[in-house]
């Protein structure tokens, strides 16, 4: 940021039907079993996140609905409620042919695309669990997230379909791919011969509130990435932010920028948007200025979700571009993933005529916690104030409840509707989240105002946030090391104008190896190439020796001083 934050600066609120009227009495008088009503188990007493966002909307009369608007620089495409639900019940039924049971995990590793969401609607459907891969992942990735899963089916496409493993996947039943071409392979099925057998009648699997709904993998600070499970009962928060935080009515046409491979493209990017059903734009391929300003104009967007480093590019490309865009369609827009700049919501205001609003919240919460409001006034820098039923505080490391202004740990209240309800494979891990008795610690810390707004200062941990994406430095370091000229690598993340941070690596090498350019740029392509493009280190600095501590472990807050040019602190643990 670039000037010191002013605490008393406000965007006041702009005239709107907004759905939350008056945020204070909200928080006075609102109870999450108020939402529940809205639900099928009311009635039942079992439930299915799929029908409630699509088949519950054919059969209230809503049938003929837009859904669903694709594009990319190929399709141009759009379902009804009504196909999406007779597409997913042939989805469905083509799982349980393949023997697909309740509470089976079945993983989408697949670009974003019409079969993508039909594919995760019926894998809901039948009562899978669905673990949504990003499709950056490169092979080490994704035979990591697949194996401690246990995955039984996934479905791909045929270009992403070299980079599973199936040799060291013995659980791995089928794998399903859709535009196949020639011979399936061992354990492959055609996606689209299965669709065309399948009948378009499906009996749902009806399940509980508290059964399993999706596996999204994520990054710590060490060890692999853990997969953090949610269940179909986090809809009612999904349901009640999309209303009240999305601010979406039935007519609104519905852009969240994300994809389906992290949380915020399937909170927000199906479970919300679907649960109040209103149309859901998705657009494929990658960030252009001129594409996502277009997709804006063309589809008359009107709630646009997106994130601070595609804000911050977009500011870059200036004001002139956005003149040439009719955007007058958009009436709200909000961010997520990151830190979003005073600077980009004052532009955001002057250039787009609308507020910007700020929403925080984690894989781990499910659902947003803490929020700007239509209905209130925007501090610049703050990421608002917790939804009405959630208590966020700022506690200090024995969980005790700090002043204004004090920076400590961000915490919430144990028990909101669509908080995770496992590490899977680890409970010991969970636990660590809930170490202080009552409280979730995020693992951001943060301050608040006297006004009872929340501020955002950083992470505890060395969690890197680069773009919005969480990398764990040990995964990046892991992956490193296996390169033969890398004695030993550590991570961090480097702050940056646009990307918020970028990956760092620090590396040793290995005797009989020179530092060259070219040296980093084959390093930065082993990383590319066998985890992910997004992981893969920006900047490679070669040093002789790293800083570690006498067990052997690689500092990397010394690492970062050294980076930022700050006092190392506390040395004593320090191998000579
Ligand atoms: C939804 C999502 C979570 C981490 C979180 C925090 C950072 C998210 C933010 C924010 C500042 C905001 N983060 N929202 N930082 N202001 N409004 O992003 O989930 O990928 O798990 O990342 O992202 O550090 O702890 P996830």
């Amino acid at each position: 940021m670039d000037k010191p934050l002013d605490h008393n600066e406000r965007i006041p609120v702009v005239k709107g039907n907004f759905n939350l009227k008056d945020y204070e009495e909200a928080r006075r008088t609102f109870r999450w079993e108020d939402v529940e009503p809205r639900f099928t188990w009311h009635r039942t007493g079992k439930v299915n996140a799929a029908y409630e966002c699509i088949d519950r909307h054919v059969d209230e009369g809503r049938g003929d609905k837009v859904a669903l608007l694709y594009s990319d620089a190929q399709r141009n495409e759009s379902y009804t409620f009504r196909q999406l639900r007779d597409l997913s019940n042939r989805f469905g039924n083509a799982l349980r042919k393949l023997g697909v049971k309740k509470g089976d995990r079945v993983f989408i590793f697949m670009s974003r695309s019409p079969e993508l969401y039909v594919a995760f609607l019926g894998a809901l459907k039948v009562g899978a669990i669905v673990g949504p891969l990003f499709e950056a992942f490169m092979e080490a990735a994704v035979r990591d997230r697949l194996q401690d899963s246990q995955a039984k089916v996934v479905v791909t496409n045929e270009r992403l379909k070299g980079r599973i493993p199936i040799q060291d996947l013995s659980h791995l039943e089928h794998v399903v791919v859709q535009g196949l071409t020639g011979t399936p392979g061992p354990k492959e099925q055609s996606f689209e011969a299965l669709m065309e057998e399948a009948s378009q009648e499906l009996a749902i699997e009806w399940v509980d509130r508290e059964d399993g709904l999706v596996l999204h993998y994520t990054s710590g600070s060490t060890g692999k990435p853990k997969g953090v499970l949610h269940v179909h009962n986090a809809m009612i928060q999904h349901y009640i932010t999309g209303l009240w935080v999305l601010d979406l009515h039935p007519e609104d046409i519905y852009w969240c920028t994300a994809d389906p491979g992290w949380v915020t493209g399937t909170s927000y990017g199906i479970f919300a948007p679907w649960l109040n059903g209103v149309t859901n734009v998705v657009r494929g391929g990658r960030f252009s200025q001129e594409d996502w300003y277009k997709t804006l104009q063309d589809h008359r967007v009107t709630v646009w979700y997106t994130a601070p480093t595609a804000l911050r590019m977009l500011m870059g490309a200036g004001e002139e571009l956005v003149r040439q865009y009719d955007l007058s369609s958009v009436r709200h827009i909000l961010s997520v993933g990151e830190p979003l700049n005073p600077e980009v919501v004052r532009w955001g205001l002057k250039v787009y005529g609308r507020r910007i609003h700020d929403t925080w919240w984690m894989t781990e919460t499910g659902a947003q916690l803490i929020c700007n409001y239509p209905c209130m006034d925007i501090k610049p820098g703050s990421m608002g104030k917790p939804f009405p039923g959630i208590d966020a505080a700022i506690v200090d490391d024995e969980g005790r409840e700090l002043p204004p202004y004090q920076m400590g740990n961000l915490a919430i209240r144990r028990g909101w509707p669509s908080m995770m309800r496992a590490i899977w494979n680890n409970p010991a891990k969970y636990q660590e989240y809930f170490r202080l008795e009552g409280w979730y610690i995020s693992g951001d810390s943060a301050y608040r105002d006297e006004d009872g707004y929340f501020w955002f200062q950083g992470r505890v941990d060395d969690v890197i946030n680069t773009s919005g994406e969480r990398v764990g430095p040990f995964e990046v370091e892991s992956k490193l090391v296996e390169h033969p000229a890398v004695a030993e690598a550590g991570v961090i993340g480097k702050p940056d104008p646009v990307r918020g941070e970028i990956i760092k690596a620090f590396i040793a090498l290995r005797q009989g190896y020179e530092p060259s350019e070219e040296l980093k740029q084959e390093i930065r392509d082993f990383v590319k190439n066998g985890l992910a493009a997004h992981a893969a280190p920006r900047e490679i600095e070669f040093r002789d020796k790293l800083p570690k501590t006498r067990s052997g472990k690689i500092m990397r807050r010394v690492l970062k001083a050294w980076e930022l040019g700050l006092p190392t602190g506390d040395l004593s643990t320090m191998e000579d």
